[in-house]
Order: structure tokens, then sequence, then C-alpha cells
């Protein structure tokens, strides 16, 4: 761990007292605060102001009940969050994740991350995050109906597209997110598309949005090897996950030449040395809502690995993009050693502060989840344009945009370190980046 600046310490100390037991939470606020030190130096302003201390309290913080009635017509009970972090920069935004292991201290570091993540976009939007320890697995089709007709009947009061404005993360995709728009017209008689992106396409959604999150990534990749004058070009990759993420990220893999031989989900991994096919993977994950291992049946050459490790398997250019802290300091190493020269984080926070060190110390290409999984929101911004102007955009005219997003993400990030005399070093650069544009904006509208 870096040493902190003795102030920023003391901050960090008094998050650790006034958020006890979020350790993830904990987690994603060191990671920035490592970073802030020759930025207060420059400008006292921050820390009259207290803007770290700002930053680090939400905005507001809703927690509600989530009752429902699964198929036997038995009530169950869940939790519902949505934390609204930051409205500097504008509306809050970012996703829902449905996952058993949700609870505040995840949410919050979620909508941490989010805020300066948000920031890098470029685009006006603040940071937030919700949720639920819904598990959709297992789930049928009329159970996660009703749970999210009975999560917006909570949540509708507290959006709007001027206001808050969510979309999907794990758990969450179109499927939910028509549901919860759908819930929202009801109850609000108002046919609002800005409220939520990750739309369908003939309801208000963008092209391109569904691949954004992988797309991107790999574009922050592909930039972070040119700056090494290197290229994807016959690269052996592995994508953590099986989501969209995954997905959409070993899809632009392929198409920048490099070939993705392995993918996951929480129960083990499959590898495929001759290249994953991907259009057997969207079958089995976005039709038919199936298990990797079922990948195996149609590819008798291909190999499951039941609570495999993914990456023990050698590769030039790993991106992890299932979850939290999924890469730990002995999995960095590892990858490291066997050759790995590039990590892109299309999941958030994966990489533990372990791990990072490793990456760092090793000067490999390390691009943190704030940049690297911007494009994902940034889409969503994007999208939130098209409603406004009540307008569709085409795929290639989309995606040219958030691939120069990308591009500008990595320039900024890229400058940022070098003018902070950490050339190379993107979580520096990342971070720096993303929190004094937040910060501008806060001095600007005065103590609120
Ligand atoms: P999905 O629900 O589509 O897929 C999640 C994938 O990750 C699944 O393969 C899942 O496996 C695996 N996974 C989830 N939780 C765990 C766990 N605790 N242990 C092991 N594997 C796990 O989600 P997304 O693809 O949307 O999200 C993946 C990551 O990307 C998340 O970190 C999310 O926050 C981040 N992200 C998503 C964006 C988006 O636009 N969707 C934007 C930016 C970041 P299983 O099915 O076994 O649970
Ligand atoms: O982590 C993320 O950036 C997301 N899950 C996407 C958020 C969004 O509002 O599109």
């Amino acid at each position: 761990m870096a040493k902190l600046d003795e102030k920023i310490e003391e901050m960090y100390q008094e998050v650790l007292k006034r958020n006890p037991g979020e350790t993830e939470f904990h987690q994603a606020v060191l990671e920035v605060l490592e970073s802030l030190g020759p930025v207060v130096v420059k400008h006292p302003e921050y820390l009259e102001r207290k803007i770290i201390e700002r930053i680090c309290e939400p905005e507001r913080q809703i927690i509600f009940r989530v009752p429902w009635q699964n198929d036997k017509g038995k009530v169950q009970i869940n939790r519902g969050f949505r934390v609204e972090f930051s409205s500097a920069l504008g509306p809050y935004k970012g996703g829902l994740r449905f996952h058993p292991s949700v609870y505040l201290g995840i949410i919050k570091f979620l909508g941490f991350e989010q805020i300066f993540k948000n920031s890098l976009t470029g685009l006006p939007i603040g940071g937030g995050k919700g949720g639920s320890d819904f598990d959709p697995k297992g789930k049928t089709d009329d159970e996660v109906m009703r749970f999210c007709q009975s999560f917006m009947t909570e949540l509708h009061r507290h959006l709007g597209e001027h206001t808050d404005v969510p979309a999907g993360d794990i758990g969450v995709g179109g499927r939910e997110i028509g549901y919860m728009f759908g819930q929202y017209k009801r109850i609000t008689n108002r046919y609002e598309p800005g409220v939520l992106t990750g739309k369908g396409l003939t309801w208000g959604g963008s092209l391109v949005r569904t691949e954004a999150t992988g797309y991107g990534a790999t574009f922050f990749v592909n930039e972070m090897l040119k700056a090494r004058k290197d290229s994807f070009a016959d690269k052996t990759c592995l994508v953590s996950g099986s989501g969209n993420v995954a997905i959409y990220t070993i899809e632009k893999i392929h198409q920048l030449g490099g070939k993705c031989i392995a993918c996951s989900d929480s129960n083990g991994v499959i590898l495929h040395e001759k290249g994953l096919d991907l259009d057997l993977i969207k079958q089995l994950k976005e039709v038919e809502r199936r298990r990797i291992s079922d990948y195996v049946a149609i590819h008798k050459e291909a190999k499951y690995i039941p609570n495999g490790n993914i990456w023990d398997i050698p590769c030039q250019v790993a991106m992890p993009s299932a979850t939290q802290n999924e890469i730990n300091g002995k999995d960095a190493a590892n990858l490291v050693k066997n050759g790995c020269i590039a990590v892109g984080e299309g999941a958030n926070m994966p990489t533990t502060p372990e791990g990072v060190k490793v990456f760092l110390d090793a000067k490999i290409a390390y691009g943190p989840g704030k940049a690297a999984n911007a494009g994902g929101v940034a889409t969503s911004a994007l999208e939130m344009q098209q409603n406004a102007g009540r307008d569709s955009w085409t795929f290639e005219y989309t995606e040219k945009k958030l691939e120069d997003i990308m591009i500008n993400i990595h320039r900024n990030c890229y400058e940022t370190a070098e003018e902070y005399g950490a050339p190379g070093n993107y979580v520096l650069g990342a971070n720096i980046c993303g929190f004094i544009k937040v910060a501008n904006a806060m001095v600007a509208h005065g103590l609120i």
C-alpha cells in the first residue's frame, strides 16, 4: 500500500469509522485516495472546501423492502438499494446489480467508482449505483418480472431523466430493464425513455449499448498496446465471465485480430485452444440462459475445468470481465510470469490491491476498470442524448463515437500520468483526471 499524505490518511480513517464493515467501499476509496496526494498540493482549495470528505459521503442513500411472490405464491422479501453518490456533473447515473452478494458496501464501492468513471467519459453524468440481493439464477421469467415490478414500485419516485437514470449491471440486462421500464410507465403514466438506459431498440434503446462495455474495454486495451507500438494481432487472450461484458469483449478481440481461448462463470472455466466459438456462447448465454459447461457438448476438443482458475492459463492479454476481486496477488504474479503484457478491466475493481501492485511493479499495460470499462456508461449517455432529441443513430455512427470516447479517455489518463510524474501508470492517471473535474464542479457549486 502506498503511503497516504497525512491529511488524506485522516480522511481515510474517518471513512473507515463512518462505514463499518463495508470492505469493498473501503478498498475503492483507498485506491483513489492513494493517488490524490500530489493533487491537494497543487490545489489547496480542495482541502479547504473538504472536497474529498464530501465526495466520500453519498449525497443520498435509499434502502427499501422489495416484497414479491414466487410461482408457488410464497412471499419473498429482498432488499433494494440506490446510492445517489454525486450529482456534480449531471444526473446520478449507474447500473443496478441483482446478485445474492449485494449489500450496502458493494453498492457504495460501485457508486464511488462510478463518479470518476463517468467524469472520465467527458459526458454530463453524475455517479450512482443500485441493486438488490435478489438472485435471478433459477428464477422463472414471471418471477423476475414480479420482482422487477415490485423493485420499481418503490424506486420510481427517486428517478427521472434529470434526476437519476439507472441501467444494467450483473444480473440486470435487457429483460429486466424492460420489466422495470414497463412498471415505471404504468405508475407514472409517462412514456419517459430517458429514465433508464439499456432499453430495447424498438422502445428508446440505442444501438451499440449492448456491445458497448466489452467493445469499449477492448478499444482501451488497443490504445494501450498502440502506445507501446503493439497491437492485438495474434495475441492470445483470456476473458473471465461469460455475461454481457465478456461476450462483447471476446467479439471485439476477435475483430481486432486477437484470439480468445478461455472464458468462465462462477462454476468453472472453458478452455478452447483453437479459439472460442462466440456464436455458441451467445446462443447458450443470451438465448437459452444456460451455463458455459454446456459448451463442451458441442466442441469435444474444448476443456471444461470445474472450479478452475482462468488466470493459471498462459496469455498475453487478460481482460477480467466477471466481478470484483477476481484477480489476487498470486493470480497477478502468475499472469506476469506467464508472459501477460496487458490487462484491461471490463469488470469493476476485479483486481485486489496486491494484484494491482504486481501489475504496476511489472510495468505491464494495466487499464483499471474506471477507465477501461467506461464505454458502457458512455454509450448510456449517448442513449440519453438520442432520447432527449427523439432520435436514433446508426450502429456505425454510434460505435465510432464510442471508439473516440475510449481513445480520449486513454489519452487523458496517459497524459495525466505523465504530468504527475508517473508515466504509464493509468491508475494514477484515471483517478486524478476523473477526480479533478468533479472537484472543480463542486467548488463552483458552493457548499452543498
Ligand atoms: P452479467 O450478469 O451479464 O455477467 C456476469 C458474469 O460474471 C457471469 O458470467 C457470472 O457468472 C460472472 N460472475 C458474476 N459474479 C461472480 C462471482 N461472484 N464469482 C464468479 N463469477 C461471477 O454481468 P455483466 O457482464 O454486465 O458484468 C460483468 C462485470 O462488468 C461486473 O463487474 C460489472 O460491474 C461490470 N460492468 C458492467 C457494465 C455493463 O454495461 N453491463 C459496465 C461496466 C462494468 P455466473 O453466471 O456463474 O454468476
Ligand atoms: O458499471 C457500469 O458502468 C455499469 N454497470 C453501466 C452503467 C450505466 O449507467 O450504463
